[in-house]
């Protein structure tokens, strides 16, 4: 496994899980899922996504970047939800608060391609993610694109946290692996990666 990658298998119990989905409930009804473009190709992404926090992470035909206002509504993206918050501040072992959440939803078949998280200032903060619902095969390789890789299961409750150099390796979602989880009533995955964007 890639230095600086930690596991916390099953970090959130299933209340804890359920709680934060009614947050995510809440938060959807006022910034909903919009499906992102690849910038070059004007491909649309199989997972649909939204953000909480100062900024949040969008892709369209101008490219990748953070802004602060939803691309659609242009109001500004729900607060992180406080339990949230306090995982990041109890794991990530840095000493400022994350100013991102981006939620990813993975309906059955959708996936992520190999790639790096490379549009933020900071990469001295680590990114942690929290998994809720289906389990899915996580792919994960070294700073290079056409290394060797390995793949990790993720269920829900896991939380994964990325420092150190794994900060910048590959990663992606190969697909998701359906009726493995009761959370969603109709099944699928979210994903919530909490960022430091800007140097503190
Ligand atoms: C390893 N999300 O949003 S989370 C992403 O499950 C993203 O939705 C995937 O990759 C998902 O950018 C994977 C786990 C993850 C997130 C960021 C990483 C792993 C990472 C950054 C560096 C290395
Ligand atoms: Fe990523």
């Amino acid at each position: 496994m890639q230095p600086g990658l930690r596991c916390f298998p099953g970090r959130l119990e299933t209340d804890a899980q359920r709680q934060l989905l009614e947050n995510l409930r809440g938060a959807v009804a006022d910034a909903p899922l919009f499906t992102p473009i690849m910038p070059r190709t004007g491909r649309p992404f199989t997972v649909r996504m939204t953000n909480l926090g100062a900024l949040g992470w969008v892709s369209d035909r101008a490219g990748y970047r953070y802004q602060p206002t939803h691309p659609e509504t242009g109001r500004p993206w729900p607060a992180i939800p406080e339990a949230l918050l306090e995982l990041w501040r109890a794991v990530s072992g840095y000493s400022h608060d994350p100013e991102a959440c981006l939620v990813n939803f993975y309906n059955c078949g959708a996936k992520m391609g190999l790639h790096r998280d490379e549009d933020e200032e900071d990469f001295s903060a680590p990114v942690l993610s929290v998994s809720l619902g289906d389990t899915a095969v996580f792919r994960i390789g070294g700073p290079e694109r056409g290394g060797k890789t390995e793949t990790l299961k993720l269920a829900s409750g896991d939380v994964l946290v990325m420092g150190g150099t794994s900060r910048l390796c590959y990663h992606g979602i190969d697909r998701v692996i359906a009726d493995t989880s009761t959370l969603l009533k109709d099944g699928g995955r979210i994903n919530l990666t909490l960022r430091r964007v800007t140097k503190p």
